[in-house]
């Protein structure tokens, strides 16, 4: 039988990784302990369902021992190209594996997607040369058509008629295709191919949470934010929890960790999503990050009741001028309806903040802390702004600020008028500080609400905090500034 065509996803994944709680609080289960690229799970499904291969493999770094295995997976998989799916921090680092895999493999064709090079395709190629083409937007249909070409043995020009793409001319000029256009309804998608991350050695991993998303695009606006706006699709309730009770029966995964930017999308998808989980008695747990003002009273209890673990919220602000800059589409009131929600169903709330954003002050910046406090979530977190390419706030750069995801210029920028240092002490302060309050410890460890595992875990952030806030107060004063720092550097070695 012939080769199928094959494409082979790299990606570089510490092993520590743990975007929320998990690593920092060594809790026995992560919000987000696999995090894989979706991306890759969908595009290689789609590739399977449509005669097509894709294989996964991912490194801890870019070092002698990564290369190793990635020199074994390419001797595995004999890929007629390698794929990565990259975010606008990933792609300096990225590009040292990219520029390995030239030298060593200057014949695999090399294709990169993701929100950064589609904001940014003649840069990525103008920049980082050993990149053969960008895939803009999404990634399905574009995928496809190229690793068939790829296969038959085409090469650069000749795939211009492709759509959605972009690759480097022989003159050195940098040729964009037309836009690809968009799959209409995403339920034609297979499920993820959750195999590449499935190890069949392992008895099934409690620790595990399979990455579930069940929208594409956004029907909001917000400045910060560099999805597709406008054009918003999502899976039926029936095909997400399809996709539930598949994994669940194929590897004995019981926990999704349900990714999409919000969720649900409407209050009635929501209603039909646990009416079909309660009657297929399917017994799963999710998280997943919701808006202001979508959830029902009754919705959270029933979520509750039919596995939501966590639930978080975008709050982002406590200004109600900052939230209308942003274009966020929500008000301090709807944040305050929702957290207090979820606290009084007993779900452990995570509320995000993001100091810096324009127009933000030391007065601003006070009153997204205090909307925090009083929105007392089991736990808040205060991020510095980072303008993505892609995003709105992005265009609010000054032309030598743009590189900044390069480590060019002097590191991130500000777009506001408090400087990026300063902003970083204060959220720092702000998060350090969160849980040392009596109103957090009142409500999220002595109050009832919370099962007895949450309770735990809001124990071992106070007590972490309480530590990191005594450091950080010694820290500032010769000589235990001197004898922290040996330890920490003793520890280190
Ligand atoms: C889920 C999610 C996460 C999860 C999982 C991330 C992961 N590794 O999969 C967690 C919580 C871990 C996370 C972390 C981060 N995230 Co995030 N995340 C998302 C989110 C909400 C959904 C992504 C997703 O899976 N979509 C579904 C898949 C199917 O779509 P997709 O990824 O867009 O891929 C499609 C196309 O882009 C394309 N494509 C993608 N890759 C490739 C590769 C090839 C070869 C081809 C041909 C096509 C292709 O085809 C795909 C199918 O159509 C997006 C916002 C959004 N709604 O898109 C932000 C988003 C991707 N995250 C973002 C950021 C910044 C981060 C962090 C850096 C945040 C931080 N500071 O820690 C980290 C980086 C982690 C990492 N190394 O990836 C930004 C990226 C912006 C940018 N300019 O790069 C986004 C867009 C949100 C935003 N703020 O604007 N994130
Ligand atoms: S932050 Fe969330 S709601 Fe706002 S545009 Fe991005 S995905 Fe949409």
């Amino acid at each position: 039988m012939a080769k199928k065509p094959t494409i082979l996803f790299l990606a570089i994944i510490p092993p520590d990784y743990s975007p929320y709680l998990a690593a920092s609080y060594g809790m026995e289960r992560s919000f987000d302990l696999l995090p894989h690229k979706h991306s890759v799970l969908s595009l290689v499904a789609w590739l399977r369902d449509n005669g097509c291969e894709g294989q996964y493999v991912w490194i801890d770094a870019p070092d002698e021992k990564g290369f190793m295995v990635l020199d074994d997976a390419i001797a595995i998989a004999e890929p007629d190209a390698i794929g990565l799916s990259l975010v606008s921090e990933e792609m300096v680092s990225h590009y040292k594996l990219i520029r390995f895999l030239k030298k060593h493999y200057p014949k695999i064709q090399i294709i990169v997607g993701g929100p950064h090079v589609t904001a940014l395709p003649e840069h990525t190629l103008l920049n980082f040369p050993d990149i053969d083409f960008v895939a803009i937007g999404e990634g399905e249909r574009t995928l496809l058509e190229w690793i068939m070409r790829i296969a038959a043995g085409q090469r650069g020009f000749e795939l211009g008629d492709i759509n959605g793409l972009a690759f480097t001319h022989i003159d050195g000029k940098v040729i964009v295709t037309p836009p690809r256009e968009s799959i209409k309804d995403i339920n034609i998608l297979p499920d993820p191919a959750f195999d590449l991350i499935h190890d069949s050695e392992a008895p099934p991993d409690k620790r595990s949470a399979y990455p579930l998303v069940c929208s594409y695009g956004c029907y909001f606006n917000c400045t910060f934010c560099s999805v597709e706006h406008g054009n918003y699709r999502c899976l039926t309730p029936v095909r997400v929890v399809d996709r539930m009770e598949r994994a669940k029966r194929k590897f004995g995964v019981e926990y999704f960790a349900i990714r999409d930017s919000f969720w649900p999308p409407k209050r009635d998808w929501l209603d039909e999503f646990c009416d079909e989980v309660e009657k297929r008695n399917l017994k799963v747990k999710f998280h997943f990050q919701t808006r202001a003002g979508v959830l029902t009273k009754e919705q959270v209890v029933r979520l509750k009741k039919i596995g939501a673990q966590v639930i978080a919220i975008g709050v982002e602000a406590g200004d109600p001028e900052i939230l209308k800059a942003i274009k966020k589409g929500i008000t301090v009131d709807m944040a305050r309806e929702t957290v207090e929600m979820l606290n009084d169903a007993g779900i452990f709330s995570i509320a995000f903040f993001i100091f810096g954003n324009q127009f933000e002050n030391n007065r601003t910046i006070q009153a997204s802390i205090d909307l925090s406090h009083e929105l007392n979530a089991s736990i808040a977190f205060f991020h510095v702004l980072f303008p993505l390419p892609g995003a709105e706030a992005f265009g609010f750069l000054k032309d030598d600020e743009k590189l900044w995801w390069m480590g060019r210029g002097d590191g991130l920028p500000s777009i506001c008028d408090l400087s990026t240092a300063d902003l970083e002490k204060l959220a720092t302060h702000a998060f350090i500080h969160y849980p040392l309050r009596w109103d957090w410890y009142k409500q999220h460890v002595l109050g009832g609400k919370l099962p007895a595992e949450f309770r735990n875990i809001a124990r071992k952030i106070h007590a972490i905090h309480t530590r990191k806030s005594i450091l950080g107060t010694l820290e500032r004063y010769w000589p235990f500034n001197m004898m922290i720092r040996g330890t920490k550097s003793m520890l280190k070695r």
